[in-house]
């Protein structure tokens, strides 16, 4: 059963069991059950109610439970989007109120392995549901639904709340001619390569000494990934062995002349050459990077100098080493021509990269992670979805902020503004967050301050698209798709609003202002972060896919792939 047949299901079990509300918080994930419940909507079985922010979402499903006196559902995708639900399940629980949770999960295969947005969350809620049931990808979720559900009403004491994880295996969208197969983007899911995640080296006090083969210590065609918290060590690495180094913004190894611009764009021309990938910390942020470390005719080794946190072990398919001496045997140098090869791939498509927004008419994300990494010489701090990956395509790496922040543990769109705060309030240090509207919103709380709290200095530089972006440029975005579900794709991935940021950040004595030009947002950037201030971008999001559509292909055409 495809994961489509398996939401249908969900679906039908909600309407057998009298639901007739239920609240979605969008995602990509859970997309399947969109899917499905826009076609029950579509049949009059249902209405579904859309929220960004999924604490919001849970509370009103138990709004709809209390004043229907009738069971209601929240979907959320995977994550820290399930967690935004435990207060609403809290209060559901005391109050015998029967929430049902859908919570979207990964397959087991990535589970602990460090797929993005991919947590333990089947239980999450601990003593708080009178049930908690994790359906395994491809399984008929009736069973567990009725069980779940009659536990929500009560059969074994007070009605309450439940949880039901549904494990979603891809494709995500019901089957349809594809028409449209060309984004390169990742998902919300960031890494999530269906294959070779699994298995792999022991994790354990005798890692480094692993069952792979051992080092040859001669010159390979190796590159170096630097993934989320890698540190310098990863630039130094790579220079010292003459390695090409793609390095993912909040790596903080983005610098010096390994350096490779726009990389994920290289990387299918250059795939086939790569015999190793050396990898620091921990890569979501692209399906290129993702698929190179699910190759198996590449070797491919991990470092991991303490414990990480962020897979469980034997869950990596790579060799873990735990000294430098080790890896660098590994990893080899680089032989004669082939970081100059990269370099200059790398530098044709930054100028192709420069070529296409100059002569592109407004401002867009590029844009603005362009000129926010050249302009940003504090604290920089990322919002997930597509601002970070649009800072990936366009950061140089002859400038480099002083430190870069990103919530990559589950890349969640959840407490940005927040996070930032803190980061700022930490040092005192300036910080400027670059987040999308979505973003944005989700923590719009996170301005309000008391009368006599120290006020952080603060930037936030939001990319007002109206919506979430990233999810157009995904399989949602698909024409086919679109045509099939309609308006539906629109409000339940792209989630329009039009609320007023200006009016917003008045209201908790935030300054604001609206960005128009290129030439007013390098001015604005230029300006010393002091105190908070929001500085809104408005750009277009209906344009987008077919604007990254143009931007790899000029810059395929610029390397010559
Ligand atoms: C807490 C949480 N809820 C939901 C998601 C799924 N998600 C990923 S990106 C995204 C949309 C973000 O929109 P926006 O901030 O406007 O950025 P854009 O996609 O436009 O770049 C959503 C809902 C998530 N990652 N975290």
């Amino acid at each position: 059963m495809d994961s489509s047949d398996s939401a249908r299901r969900v679906t039908a079990a909600l309407a057998t069991a009298g639901i007739t509300d239920v609240v979605l918080a969008p995602g990509s994930r859970s997309a399947p059950l969109a899917y499905a419940l826009a076609e029950a909507a579509e049949r009059g079985e249902l209405r579904i109610h859309v929220r960004v922010d999924e604490r919001v979402a849970g509370f009103t499903a138990l709004g709809l439970a209390l004043g229907s006196q009738r069971p209601a559902a929240v979907v959320t995708t995977s994550g820290t989007a399930v967690g935004e639900l435990l207060p609403a399940v809290m209060e559901a629980n005391h109050a015998a109120v029967p929430l049902v949770v859908l919570s979207a999960d990964r397959p087991d295969e990535l589970r602990g392995t460090g797929a993005n947005q991919t947590t333990r969350q089947a239980g999450l809620f601990g003593v708080h549901v009178r049930a908690a049931v994790d359906v395994p990808a491809g399984t008929d979720p009736s069973p567990y639904l009725a069980r779940a559900l009659a536990e929500s009403r009560g059969v074994n004491g007070p009605a309450g709340p439940v949880q039901v994880n549904l494990a979603f295996r891809d494709p995500l969208v019901p089957s349809m001619p594809s028409t449209d197969t060309d984004a390169e983007v990742t998902s919300e899911a960031g890494v999530h390569a269906a294959s070779g995640m699994t298995g792999g080296d022991s994790a354990g006090p005798d890692r480094g000494t692993t069952t792979a083969a051992p080092p040859s210590g001669a010159a390979a065609r190796t590159v170096v990934v630097a993934g989320d918290g890698a540190g310098e060590l990863a630039a130094v690495f790579a220079q010292h062995l003459s390695l090409p180094l793609l390095a993912e913004p909040s790596s903080n190894a983005r610098f010096g002349s390994s350096v490779i611009g726009a990389y994920r764009l290289l990387l299918e021309g250059f795939g086939p050459r790569i015999e190793r990938v050396v990898v620091f910390g921990r890569p979501t942020l692209s399906r290129p990077v993702a698929a190179l470390l699910a190759r198996t005719d590449v070797e491919r080794a991990l470092y991991v100098p303490e414990q990480p946190a962020w897979f469980e072990e034997g869950r990596r398919p790579e060799r873990l080493i735990g000294t430098l001496d080790e890896l660098l045997a590994f990893a080899g140098r680089g032989p004669d021509g082939w970081l100059r090869q990269w370099r200059e791939a790398g530098a044709r498509a930054e100028a192709a990269l420069q070529l296409l927004l100059d002569e592109e008419p407004a401002l867009t994300g590029l844009h603005v992670a362009d000129a926010v990494w050249e302009n940003t010489a504090d604290n920089l701090m990322l919002g997930s979805s597509n601002p970070i990956r649009d800072v990936d395509l366009m950061a140089s790496g002859d400038w480099h902020p002083l430190e870069v922040y990103a919530n990559r543990g589950l890349a969640g769109i959840d407490g940005s503004i927040s996070t930032a705060g803190g980061i700022a309030l930490a040092a005192g240090i300036p910080t400027r967050l670059l987040v999308g509207d979505l973003t944005f919103l989700h923590d719009a709380g996170g301005l309000l301050l008391g009368p006599g709290e120290e006020e952080p200095d603060l930037q936030v530089v939001v990319l007002n698209d109206a919506g979430g972006g990233i999810f157009g440029l995904l399989e949602h975005g698909q024409p086919a798709t679109v045509e099939r579900y309609g308006t539906a794709v629109e409000r339940l991935f792209g989630t329009p609003h039009s609320a007023d940021l200006a009016a917003l950040a008045a209201g908790y004595g935030v300054r604001h202002r609206l960005i128009s030009t290129a030439a007013e947002l390098d001015a604005a950037l230029a300006e010393p972060v002091t105190g908070r201030l929001v500085l809104e971008v408005r750009t277009d999001r209906a344009g987008l896919r077919g604007f990254h559509a143009r931007v790899k292909q000029a810059v395929l055409a610029a390397v010559g792939h």
